[in-house]
Protein backbone atom coordinates (compact mmCIF):
# COMPACT_ATOMS: atom_id res chain seq x y z
CA UNK A 1 0.00 0.00 0.00
CA UNK A 2 0.91 3.16 -0.96
CA UNK A 3 2.54 5.71 2.15
CA UNK A 4 -0.67 8.27 1.61
CA UNK A 5 -3.05 5.72 1.52
CA UNK A 6 -1.71 4.13 4.47
CA UNK A 7 -1.38 7.44 6.55
CA UNK A 8 -4.82 8.22 5.46
CA UNK A 9 -6.29 5.05 6.36
CA UNK A 10 -4.23 5.17 10.19
CA UNK A 11 -5.56 9.13 10.50
CA UNK A 12 -9.25 7.80 9.81
CA UNK A 13 -8.87 4.78 12.13
CA UNK A 14 -7.51 6.86 15.07
CA UNK A 15 -10.21 10.04 14.36
CA UNK A 16 -12.75 7.87 13.62
CA UNK A 17 -12.77 9.49 10.19
CA UNK A 18 -13.74 13.21 11.11
CA UNK A 19 -16.30 13.67 14.08
CA UNK A 20 -14.50 11.99 16.70
CA UNK A 21 -12.30 15.04 17.91
CA UNK A 22 -10.45 12.85 20.50
CA UNK A 23 -7.72 10.39 19.50
CA UNK A 24 -10.75 7.73 19.95
CA UNK A 25 -14.15 8.43 20.83
CA UNK A 26 -15.32 9.00 23.85
CA UNK A 27 -18.91 8.12 25.32
CA UNK A 28 -20.58 11.58 25.46
CA UNK A 29 -23.92 12.54 26.46
CA UNK A 30 -26.61 10.43 25.23
CA UNK A 31 -23.85 8.14 23.32
CA UNK A 32 -22.33 5.28 25.40
CA UNK A 33 -18.78 3.37 23.94
CA UNK A 34 -18.63 -0.15 25.80
CA UNK A 35 -14.99 -0.21 27.24
CA UNK A 36 -14.03 -3.39 25.20
CA UNK A 37 -14.91 -1.36 22.41
CA UNK A 38 -12.93 1.74 23.84
CA UNK A 39 -10.34 -0.39 24.63
CA UNK A 40 -10.08 -2.10 21.20
CA UNK A 41 -9.83 1.14 19.36
CA UNK A 42 -7.38 2.78 21.94
CA UNK A 43 -5.17 -0.01 21.24
CA UNK A 44 -5.90 0.26 17.03
CA UNK A 45 -7.78 -3.53 17.04
CA UNK A 46 -10.02 -4.41 14.46
CA UNK A 47 -13.81 -3.67 15.68
CA UNK A 48 -16.54 -4.95 14.20
CA UNK A 49 -20.34 -3.03 14.30
CA UNK A 50 -23.58 -5.07 14.48
CA UNK A 51 -26.58 -3.85 13.97
CA UNK A 52 -29.65 -4.61 15.97
CA UNK A 53 -33.12 -4.13 14.06
CA UNK A 54 -32.26 -7.51 12.99
CA UNK A 55 -32.83 -8.44 16.41
CA UNK A 56 -35.87 -6.85 17.82
CA UNK A 57 -37.54 -6.59 14.40
CA UNK A 58 -35.78 -9.40 11.90
CA UNK A 59 -35.96 -12.73 13.75
CA UNK A 60 -38.53 -13.95 16.66
CA UNK A 61 -37.25 -14.84 20.12
CA UNK A 62 -35.34 -16.84 21.21
CA UNK A 63 -33.66 -17.52 17.52
CA UNK A 64 -33.11 -13.40 17.71
CA UNK A 65 -31.01 -13.97 20.93
CA UNK A 66 -28.84 -16.57 20.40
CA UNK A 67 -27.93 -15.50 16.58
CA UNK A 68 -27.18 -12.02 17.97
CA UNK A 69 -24.70 -14.35 20.28
CA UNK A 70 -23.10 -16.24 17.46
CA UNK A 71 -22.47 -13.40 15.58
CA UNK A 72 -20.72 -11.60 18.62
CA UNK A 73 -18.61 -15.14 19.34
CA UNK A 74 -17.46 -15.61 15.87
CA UNK A 75 -16.75 -12.37 15.15
CA UNK A 76 -14.16 -12.57 18.47
CA UNK A 77 -12.82 -15.95 17.03
CA UNK A 78 -11.67 -14.03 14.37
CA UNK A 79 -9.88 -11.70 16.25
CA UNK A 80 -11.73 -8.85 16.32
CA UNK A 81 -14.05 -6.94 18.64
CA UNK A 82 -18.20 -6.96 18.25
CA UNK A 83 -19.74 -3.63 18.94
CA UNK A 84 -23.38 -4.62 18.75
CA UNK A 85 -25.29 -1.08 18.33
CA UNK A 86 -29.09 -0.53 20.18
CA UNK A 87 -30.98 2.55 21.84
CA UNK A 88 -31.48 1.36 25.89
CA UNK A 89 -33.42 3.85 27.63
CA UNK A 90 -32.95 6.97 25.09
CA UNK A 91 -28.86 5.73 24.81
CA UNK A 92 -26.95 5.28 21.61
CA UNK A 93 -24.87 2.05 23.05
CA UNK A 94 -22.26 1.19 20.72
CA UNK A 95 -21.43 -2.58 22.53
CA UNK A 96 -23.90 -4.01 24.48
CA UNK A 97 -23.32 -5.89 27.29
CA UNK A 98 -24.90 -9.52 27.46
CA UNK A 99 -27.65 -8.16 29.54
CA UNK A 100 -28.88 -5.27 27.62
CA UNK A 101 -28.23 -7.65 24.60
CA UNK A 102 -31.00 -9.76 26.17
CA UNK A 103 -33.24 -7.08 26.81
CA UNK A 104 -33.48 -5.77 23.57
CA UNK A 105 -34.17 -9.56 22.02
CA UNK A 106 -36.79 -10.17 24.95
CA UNK A 107 -38.62 -6.73 25.10
CA UNK A 108 -41.65 -6.15 22.82
CA UNK A 109 -41.82 -2.76 22.96
CA UNK A 110 -38.58 -2.16 21.36
CA UNK A 111 -38.85 0.35 18.61
CA UNK A 112 -37.12 0.43 14.86
CA UNK A 113 -35.25 3.03 14.94
CA UNK A 114 -32.75 4.30 11.73
CA UNK A 115 -31.67 7.47 11.00
CA UNK A 116 -35.29 9.75 11.21
CA UNK A 117 -36.31 8.08 14.69
CA UNK A 118 -32.83 8.64 16.64
CA UNK A 119 -33.81 12.07 17.82
CA UNK A 120 -37.69 11.16 18.94
CA UNK A 121 -36.44 7.83 21.05
CA UNK A 122 -33.23 9.91 22.56
CA UNK A 123 -35.47 12.70 23.50
CA UNK A 124 -37.80 10.49 24.65
CA UNK A 125 -35.52 8.17 26.71
CA UNK A 126 -37.31 5.18 24.93
CA UNK A 127 -35.31 1.62 23.73
CA UNK A 128 -35.06 -0.07 20.06
CA UNK A 129 -32.78 -1.91 17.56
CA UNK A 130 -31.03 0.67 15.31
CA UNK A 131 -31.38 -0.75 11.43
CA UNK A 132 -28.38 -0.33 8.96
CA UNK A 133 -28.60 3.70 8.98
CA UNK A 134 -28.51 4.24 12.27
CA UNK A 135 -26.11 1.52 13.03
CA UNK A 136 -23.72 3.66 10.48
CA UNK A 137 -24.21 6.55 12.42
CA UNK A 138 -23.24 5.40 15.39
CA UNK A 139 -19.79 3.21 14.30
CA UNK A 140 -18.53 6.21 11.85
CA UNK A 141 -19.40 8.39 15.21
CA UNK A 142 -17.26 5.60 17.54
CA UNK A 143 -14.41 5.68 14.98
CA UNK A 144 -15.43 1.84 13.31
CA UNK A 145 -15.21 1.67 9.52
CA UNK A 146 -16.69 -1.67 9.18
CA UNK A 147 -20.16 -2.93 10.02
CA UNK A 148 -21.84 -6.41 9.29
CA UNK A 149 -25.25 -7.20 8.54
CA UNK A 150 -27.72 -10.10 7.09
CA UNK A 151 -29.50 -7.53 4.02
CA UNK A 152 -29.56 -4.12 3.69
CA UNK A 153 -32.93 -2.24 2.95
CA UNK A 154 -33.50 -0.69 -0.54
CA UNK A 155 -35.76 0.22 -3.33
CA UNK A 156 -39.17 -1.19 -2.48
CA UNK A 157 -40.97 -3.32 -5.39
CA UNK A 158 -43.53 -0.87 -6.84
CA UNK A 159 -40.86 1.84 -5.23
CA UNK A 160 -41.27 4.16 -8.13
CA UNK A 161 -44.55 4.92 -6.90
CA UNK A 162 -44.64 4.64 -3.35
CA UNK A 163 -41.18 5.88 -3.34
CA UNK A 164 -40.67 3.51 -0.15
CA UNK A 165 -36.95 3.72 -0.42
CA UNK A 166 -34.86 2.97 2.50
CA UNK A 167 -32.81 5.28 4.89
CA UNK A 168 -30.34 2.67 4.32
CA UNK A 169 -29.16 4.11 0.85
CA UNK A 170 -29.20 7.38 1.68
CA UNK A 171 -26.86 6.25 4.14
CA UNK A 172 -24.32 4.72 2.24
CA UNK A 173 -24.34 7.56 0.18
CA UNK A 174 -23.55 10.36 2.89
CA UNK A 175 -21.23 8.23 5.83
CA UNK A 176 -17.98 6.26 5.30
CA UNK A 177 -18.55 2.94 6.88
CA UNK A 178 -18.15 -0.62 4.87
CA UNK A 179 -21.17 -2.46 4.95
CA UNK A 180 -21.35 -6.02 4.85
CA UNK A 181 -24.08 -7.80 3.26
CA UNK A 182 -25.67 -10.36 1.56
CA UNK A 183 -26.96 -8.48 -1.03
CA UNK A 184 -30.60 -7.22 -0.93
CA UNK A 185 -33.40 -9.69 -0.50
CA UNK A 186 -35.77 -10.05 -3.44
CA UNK A 187 -38.98 -8.81 -1.35
CA UNK A 188 -36.83 -5.32 -2.84
CA UNK A 189 -36.42 -3.88 -6.26
CA UNK A 190 -32.67 -4.98 -6.91
CA UNK A 191 -32.26 -3.21 -9.83
CA UNK A 192 -33.44 -0.23 -8.79
CA UNK A 193 -31.63 -0.36 -5.43
CA UNK A 194 -28.45 -0.78 -7.76
CA UNK A 195 -29.48 2.43 -9.47
CA UNK A 196 -30.19 4.41 -6.48
CA UNK A 197 -27.15 3.34 -4.94
CA UNK A 198 -25.13 4.86 -7.89
CA UNK A 199 -26.40 8.09 -8.04
CA UNK A 200 -25.77 8.23 -4.27
CA UNK A 201 -22.36 7.64 -5.31
CA UNK A 202 -22.09 4.15 -3.21
CA UNK A 203 -19.28 1.67 -4.50
CA UNK A 204 -20.63 -1.51 -4.41
CA UNK A 205 -18.25 -5.17 -4.83
CA UNK A 206 -19.10 -8.55 -4.37
CA UNK A 207 -16.79 -10.56 -2.35
CA UNK A 208 -15.67 -13.67 -4.23
CA UNK A 209 -15.11 -14.84 -7.45
CA UNK A 210 -17.77 -12.89 -9.42
CA UNK A 211 -19.31 -9.41 -9.88
CA UNK A 212 -22.89 -10.91 -10.15
CA UNK A 213 -24.75 -9.51 -7.30
CA UNK A 214 -26.22 -11.60 -4.56
CA UNK A 215 -30.25 -11.63 -3.88
CA UNK A 216 -29.85 -12.46 -0.12
CA UNK A 217 -30.99 -16.18 -0.27
CA UNK A 218 -29.58 -16.50 -3.62
CA UNK A 219 -25.95 -16.13 -4.60
CA UNK A 220 -26.54 -14.82 -7.60
CA UNK A 221 -29.53 -12.14 -9.27
CA UNK A 222 -29.61 -11.25 -12.69
CA UNK A 223 -27.70 -7.96 -11.93
CA UNK A 224 -24.11 -7.18 -11.32
CA UNK A 225 -21.93 -5.18 -8.92
CA UNK A 226 -19.48 -2.58 -10.19
CA UNK A 227 -16.72 -4.33 -8.75
CA UNK A 228 -15.46 -7.43 -7.13
CA UNK A 229 -12.84 -8.26 -4.22
CA UNK A 230 -11.52 -11.27 -4.12
CA UNK A 231 -10.13 -11.80 -0.53
CA UNK A 232 -10.53 -9.59 2.73
CA UNK A 233 -7.34 -8.03 1.69
CA UNK A 234 -8.83 -6.54 -1.80
CA UNK A 235 -11.58 -5.36 0.66
CA UNK A 236 -9.72 -3.49 2.82
CA UNK A 237 -7.78 -1.61 0.08
CA UNK A 238 -10.95 -0.56 -1.53
CA UNK A 239 -11.83 0.61 1.72
CA UNK A 240 -8.56 2.46 2.65
CA UNK A 241 -9.24 3.84 -1.04
CA UNK A 242 -12.74 5.55 0.21
CA UNK A 243 -11.39 6.57 2.79
CA UNK A 244 -7.81 8.40 1.59
CA UNK A 245 -9.85 10.23 -1.34
CA UNK A 246 -12.11 11.76 1.30
CA UNK A 247 -15.09 10.60 -0.34
CA UNK A 248 -17.60 10.46 3.01
CA UNK A 249 -19.34 7.96 0.98
CA UNK A 250 -20.16 4.69 2.21
CA UNK A 251 -19.07 0.75 0.73
CA UNK A 252 -21.44 -2.08 0.30
CA UNK A 253 -19.39 -5.00 -0.34
CA UNK A 254 -21.97 -7.82 -1.10
CA UNK A 255 -21.26 -12.11 0.44
CA UNK A 256 -22.86 -14.20 -1.78
CA UNK A 257 -24.63 -16.87 0.91
CA UNK A 258 -22.70 -20.23 0.58
CA UNK A 259 -23.99 -22.70 -1.96
CA UNK A 260 -24.89 -25.51 0.40
CA UNK A 261 -27.15 -23.06 2.18
CA UNK A 262 -29.34 -21.74 -0.58
CA UNK A 263 -30.49 -24.86 -1.77
CA UNK A 264 -34.21 -23.67 -0.61
CA UNK A 265 -33.63 -20.33 -2.39
CA UNK A 266 -36.11 -21.07 -4.77
CA UNK A 267 -39.03 -21.92 -2.43
CA UNK A 268 -38.20 -18.67 -0.58
CA UNK A 269 -38.18 -16.75 -3.50
CA UNK A 270 -42.13 -17.68 -4.33
CA UNK A 271 -42.92 -17.25 -0.50
CA UNK A 272 -41.33 -13.92 -1.37
CA UNK A 273 -43.53 -13.16 -3.90
CA UNK A 274 -46.81 -14.00 -2.00
CA UNK A 275 -45.86 -12.39 1.03
CA UNK A 276 -45.27 -9.33 -0.95
CA UNK A 277 -48.67 -9.81 -2.12
CA UNK A 278 -50.17 -9.97 0.94
CA UNK A 279 -48.74 -7.03 2.11
CA UNK A 280 -50.04 -4.94 -0.39
CA UNK A 281 -53.81 -6.77 -0.21
CA UNK A 282 -53.23 -5.96 3.86
CA UNK A 283 -52.65 -1.92 3.29
CA UNK A 284 -49.04 -2.93 5.38
CA UNK A 285 -46.50 -0.07 4.52
CA UNK A 286 -44.02 2.02 5.49
CA UNK A 287 -41.79 0.87 8.66
CA UNK A 288 -43.26 -2.05 8.67
CA UNK A 289 -43.25 -3.73 5.39
CA UNK A 290 -39.97 -5.14 5.87
CA UNK A 291 -40.83 -6.98 9.43
CA UNK A 292 -44.27 -8.49 8.02
CA UNK A 293 -42.57 -9.44 5.07
CA UNK A 294 -40.16 -11.63 6.83
CA UNK A 295 -42.34 -13.25 9.07
CA UNK A 296 -44.88 -14.56 6.52
CA UNK A 297 -41.68 -15.86 4.21
CA UNK A 298 -40.72 -17.83 7.43
CA UNK A 299 -44.03 -19.34 8.36
CA UNK A 300 -44.90 -20.13 4.60
CA UNK A 301 -41.14 -22.03 4.04
CA UNK A 302 -41.46 -23.59 7.94
CA UNK A 303 -38.19 -21.64 9.16
CA UNK A 304 -35.97 -22.48 6.01
CA UNK A 305 -35.74 -18.87 5.33
CA UNK A 306 -34.75 -18.00 8.59
CA UNK A 307 -32.19 -20.89 8.81
CA UNK A 308 -30.89 -19.52 5.66
CA UNK A 309 -30.72 -16.23 7.04
CA UNK A 310 -28.57 -17.12 10.12
CA UNK A 311 -26.20 -18.96 7.94
CA UNK A 312 -25.74 -16.43 6.15
CA UNK A 313 -25.38 -13.65 8.80
CA UNK A 314 -22.79 -16.21 9.94
CA UNK A 315 -20.77 -16.20 6.83
CA UNK A 316 -20.99 -12.46 6.66
CA UNK A 317 -19.59 -12.09 10.29
CA UNK A 318 -16.47 -14.25 9.44
CA UNK A 319 -15.78 -12.23 6.01
CA UNK A 320 -16.64 -8.76 7.72
CA UNK A 321 -14.22 -9.87 10.66
CA UNK A 322 -11.40 -10.62 8.25
CA UNK A 323 -11.77 -7.58 6.21
CA UNK A 324 -11.99 -5.46 9.56
CA UNK A 325 -8.32 -7.18 10.58
CA UNK A 326 -7.12 -6.84 6.96
CA UNK A 327 -8.28 -2.86 7.21
CA UNK A 328 -6.05 -2.60 10.80
CA UNK A 329 -3.24 -4.79 9.69
CA UNK A 330 -2.76 -2.22 6.89
CA UNK A 331 -3.33 0.96 9.27
CA UNK A 332 -0.17 -0.01 11.10
N1 LIG B 1 -33.26 -6.96 5.80
C1 LIG B 1 -33.25 -8.15 6.43
N2 LIG B 1 -33.42 -8.20 7.78
C2 LIG B 1 -33.56 -7.07 8.52
C3 LIG B 1 -33.53 -5.81 7.84
C4 LIG B 1 -33.39 -5.80 6.50
O1 LIG B 1 -33.11 -9.16 5.79
O2 LIG B 1 -33.70 -7.16 9.74
C5 LIG B 1 -33.63 -4.56 8.65
C6 LIG B 1 -32.26 -3.85 8.69
O3 LIG B 1 -32.08 -3.32 9.97
C7 LIG B 1 -32.43 -2.72 7.68
C8 LIG B 1 -33.91 -2.41 7.84
O4 LIG B 1 -31.62 -1.62 7.94
O5 LIG B 1 -34.54 -3.66 8.03
C9 LIG B 1 -34.47 -1.69 6.65
O6 LIG B 1 -35.77 -1.34 6.92
P1 LIG B 1 -36.56 -0.37 5.93
O7 LIG B 1 -36.80 -1.18 4.69
O8 LIG B 1 -37.80 -0.01 6.66
O9 LIG B 1 -35.65 0.80 5.67
MN1 LIG C 1 -39.28 1.94 4.02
Amino acid sequence: MTHLLKTAVAIHLRRGFSTCQSTWCRSDGHFKVHPSVLQALAEKKPVVALESTIITHGMPYPKNLSTAKQVESIVRAEGATPATVGVIEGNVHVGLSPEELDHLAKSKGSLKVSRRDLPYVISKGLSGGTTVSATMIAAHRAGIPVFVTGGIGGVHRYGENTLDISADLTELGRTPIAVISAGVKSILDIGRTLEFLETQGVCVATYGKSKSFPAFFSPRSEFTSSCQVANPTEAAKLIGSVLSLGLQSGVLIAVPIPEEHAAAGQQIEEAIHAAVTEANAKGITGRDVTPFILQRVSEMTEGKSLQANIALIHNNARVGSQVACALSQQAR
